[in-house]
């Protein structure tokens, strides 16, 4: 048996992301393949570390992972898709070796903002390099995507675009950095407007959409033309140009999700409220823009000196139960390593 020399620990960050357009629908489930592509905007502050080693005596001994969540036992369902991506990092390093692997979020306690972009966009860093891969940006794009369709995108700081790829085996369904995050001084205001878990989780709600949603072809053909426009905008640095994009492309999603049968509705009444403040905002002259996620709350792009102005429209709005005020943030690194 060759002796494989692993490094002891790596543990990796990655801030979560925003769609500005909108991922919605996959061209294939098992390999988690988008049907079209997307656009975001990684995140400062906001995000996930993870730890991983593999080595024998890993979790206890016993030969089986071991997944911590914020110091404690992760539950068993995340704990499962977890072991799941650590497979997919064991067949192509060839051993077989247990991890131990532990996760913490910095999402603001309770911002009901929990990602899983983040997550595996910082396990894939830190599970590839504590394996002994040294993968590319692009590799680990890929490799992220198959924990979740939004992870491909965490890889990269800034502004980044992912692929739908034309690839059967999904090598080209990854993202690349436009824009990086020191680029271009934006802000984006989140608007909470519940706590507790969404009503549907996205992987479902975007399955159900694509069996059942009549929209769901306009949806699709409608993204390329946007992503265009959104790179033009981003290449130019014009604000209101990337907003109108986004606006567009949030409320196209949620058409067409609430076409779905039984219908998907992730708005509450603060939802809509805060998307009024967004329109008085420009109507008086601010430049700020929402989009919404497979959520309740309202994130809003503006310009980093117009963030105080936002934020305070926002914190009166009435059902907005707190603002976070995010910067653009780097991509997955490495925290540390031994
Ligand atoms: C997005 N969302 O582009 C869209 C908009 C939510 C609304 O990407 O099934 O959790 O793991 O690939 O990445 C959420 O989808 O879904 C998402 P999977 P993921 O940000």
């Amino acid at each position: 048996m060759t002796e494989i020399s692993l490094p002891k620990s790596v543990t990796a960050a990655a801030g979560t992301n925003i769609a500005l357009v909108k991922y919605w629908g996959k061209r294939d489930a098992a390999l988690n393949l988008p049907a079209a592509g997307s656009l975001s905007l990684t995140l400062a502050n906001l995000g996930s570390e993870t730890t991983v080693r593999f080595a024998p005596d890993a979790g206890g001994g016993d030969g089986r992972d071991c997944v911590l969540f914020a110091g404690a036992p992760a539950d068993p369902k995340f704990a499962a898709r977890v072991q799941r991506f650590l497979d997919l990092v064991r067949t192509r390093a060839g051993f077989r070796l247990p991890a131990e692997v532990a996760t913490t979020n910095t999402v603001p306690t309770a911002a009901g903002l929990a990602s899983s972009a983040a997550g595996f966009a910082a396990l894939a860093l830190a599970a590839s390099r504590a394996a002994g891969l040294r993968l590319s940006a692009a590799e680990l794009s890929e490799l992220a995507r198959r924990g979740s369709g939004s992870a491909a995108r965490s890889i990269f700081g800034g502004f980044v675009e992912m692929s739908a790829g034309t690839r059967a085996d999904g090598a080209d369904a990854v993202a690349r950095g436009l824009l990086d995050e020191k680029a271009w001084d934006v802000r984006l205001c989140v608007a909470i407007t519940a706590e507790g878990p969404k009503a549907i989780g996205s992987t479902a709600a975007m399955e159900r959409t694509a069996l059942t949603s009549p929209y769901y072809q306009g949806w699709l053909s409608s993204v390329p033309a946007d992503l265009d426009q959104a790179r033009a905008a981003i290449a130019a640095r014009d604000l209101a140009a990337l907003g109108a994009v986004a606006e567009r492309s949030a409320l196209r999603m949620h058409a067409c999700a609430m076409a779905a049968n039984p219908h998907i509705l992730y708005w509450n009444p603060a939802t809509v409220a805060a998307m009024s403040s967004v329109k008085a905002l420009r109507t008086g002259g601010t430049s700020a823009f929402f989009t919404i996620d497979a959520g309740p709350h309202v994130k809003v792009l503006c310009g980093a000196a117009d963030a105080p102005r936002v934020e305070a429209a926002l914190a009166v709005t009435p059902g907005v139960m707190r603002v976070l005020v995010l910067a653009p943030g780097q991509g997955a690194h490495i925290v540390n390593e031994n």
